[in-house]
């Protein structure tokens, strides 16, 4: 058929990849042309990220587009919240921290101490997650990298950046720092100025769909793409992309992109501002076309994947399948714990930190690795359920099918779990749906899509998804969300 090539960067957590996407008016299809792991580096200065090492994954990844297609445009895009900093000269200024770095712990309250929590809430719609942009700023306040510091830009624009030599910042990521206005959309300077900090270090905001800018030469000499081939803003925020391609034909759904974390929520036409949101922790991010990603932050399977390396690190193999079996068999709601609690966040024996959760819940986690991944996925589930009715609620909406997209949703057991705790209807997959929006996006600005809704048709024709029907119980799912607070 008929088609058109985009080449996707995607970082996740654990893994980069670059995939070429073919979009026609009736097909839409990807293949992965690279994979890399996304292995963060312990040093003595924190928790940093090998962005050297990512990029270099993204230029060889780049060059295998090159190799099978004629790429018409590349987009990038990651996880939220981190960045880079450059120099007078436009050098990195050492090497992006990682968001689990534990540094910004103790500035929250100094933070609030000049600017109050329920204001930054007001401005920004922001949930609050101590290791948001804004923190993670006061935290470097006073060094000699801040102070040599001109220019911020976040991860995929820093990439996008030594593609292209352009500078600025793509809205939708941009919205989950703290330090944007989603009242006027712009940058906020009063949240700026009263950290003590310069606007100037923050770039010009980008449009999703903008041009960033077209290859340098020793881009365009690395991957063997035409110097001419341009960078497109998509999405940048990773979560934004997957909720863009969410195959969702009606309204009255609800999304949770699960892969390290699980981004549980609604897609919205206005922010919800109040107190009992703010309360609940909900954030008002910036998804396409003005919408608003009404969700809140789950652990997510972070949890399982921080419990694997564990286990691999006492010298036994922990592979997904055969856990994942074990899981299956193992006695339900033996033990459950409240997924975000802040013990979990930092890396570590994640094992050891369940059974203390449980300990401390008056519960006790079985020591066999099926009960502890067991306990994980029906966790995972129950906050599913409790993070859903919270936005339902919050937003005056009802939710009839919940889409669950990433790589959780080829788990087929946290799929049923989730349709039984929710009570709903769970359509899977894609679990590529973070590329799939990325693609989409510079398919859009090409004028091969024309909105939101032809998107997601686009999707729901062409992906596998799979349906989990809700199984009778939901007294058993009320009585364990009792027991974690998570009613
Ligand atoms: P991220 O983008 O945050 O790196 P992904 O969306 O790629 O995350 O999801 C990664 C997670 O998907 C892994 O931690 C793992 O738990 C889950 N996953 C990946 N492949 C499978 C599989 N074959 N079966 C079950 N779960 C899987
Ligand atoms: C998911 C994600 C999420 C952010 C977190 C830092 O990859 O972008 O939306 O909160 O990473």
């Amino acid at each position: 058929a008929f088609s058109t090539a985009f080449a996707a960067v995607d970082l996740g957590a654990t893994s980069g990849r670059v995939v070429v996407g073919r979009v026609g008016p009736n097909n839409l299809d990807l293949t992965e042309v690279h994979r890399f792991p996304n292995t963060p580096v312990q040093l003595p200065t924190g928790l940093h990220w090998d962005i050297l090492g990512l990029y270099q994954g993204a230029l060889d990844g780049l060059r295998e587009a090159a190799r099978i297609a004629q790429i018409a445009s590349i987009g990038i895009d990651s996880w939220a919240v981190d960045y880079g900093l450059l120099d007078a000269s436009g050098e990195l200024l050492g090497n992006p921290h990682h968001y689990r770095d534990p540094r910004t712990r103790t500035v929250v309250e100094q933070v609030w101490a000049r600017i109050q929590a329920a204001d930054l809430y007001r401005i920004t719609g922001l949930q609050h997650l101590d290791f948001n942009t804004v923190y993670q700023l006061a935290a470097a306040a006073d060094t000699p990298q801040l102070q040599a510091a001109r220019t911020l830009l976040l991860i995929p624009d820093l990439l996008g950046h030594w593609l292209t030599g352009s500078i600025g910042a793509e809205v939708t990521n941009a919205s989950t720092t703290g330090l944007y206005d989603a009242r006027t959309g712009t940058w906020s300077k009063p949240i700026m100025h009263a950290l003590g900090l310069d606007p100037g270090l923050l770039p010009p905001l980008r449009r999703t769909g903008d041009r960033v800018g077209t290859l340098l030469p020793q881009a365009a000499a690395h991957t063997g793409l035409p110097a001419t081939t341009p960078v497109t803003a998509v999405a940048s925020h990773d979560t934004a992309s997957a909720v863009a391609a969410v195959p969702a034909t009606g309204g009255n759904f609800a999304y949770i992109s699960c892969g390290t974390w699980s981004l549980a929520g609604l897609e919205l036409d206005a922010p919800v501002l109040t107190d009992a949101s703010r309360a609940a922790n909900f954030t008002n991010e910036l998804g396409i076309d003005n919408t608003v990603r009404y969700l809140r932050n789950i652990m997510g399977l972070w949890l399982l994947s921080e419990s694997q390396r564990a286990w691999e690190a006492k010298g036994t193999p922990a592979q997904l399948p055969v856990l994942l079996a074990q899981a299956a068999q193992a006695k339900p709601f033996a033990a459950v714990v409240d997924p975000d609690a802040p013990e979990f966040l930092a890396p570590g024996d994640m094992p050891a930190r369940l059974a203390a959760h449980c300990a401390r819940t008056g519960q006790t986690l079985p020591d066999d690795r099926g009960a502890v991944v067991r306990c994980i996925l029906e966790s995972l589930a129950l906050a599913h359920r409790h993070t859903l009715r919270k936005a339902a609620e919050l937003a005056g909406r009802e939710i009839k099918v919940v889409h669950l997209v990433g790589g959780g949703s080829r788990n087929d057991l946290l799929c049923q779990l989730t349709a039984d705790a929710t009570g709903l209807p769970v359509l899977a997959g894609p679990t590529e749906a973070t590329a799939l929006g990325n693609v989409l996006i510079q398919a859009r600005a090409n004028g091969l899509v024309r909105d939101r809704g032809d998107m997601r048709r686009l999707v729901a024709r062409t992906q596998h998804v799979r349906r989990y029907t809700p199984r009778a119980g939901q007294r058993a799912w009320a009585a364990a969300a009792s027991r974690v607070g998570l009613s």
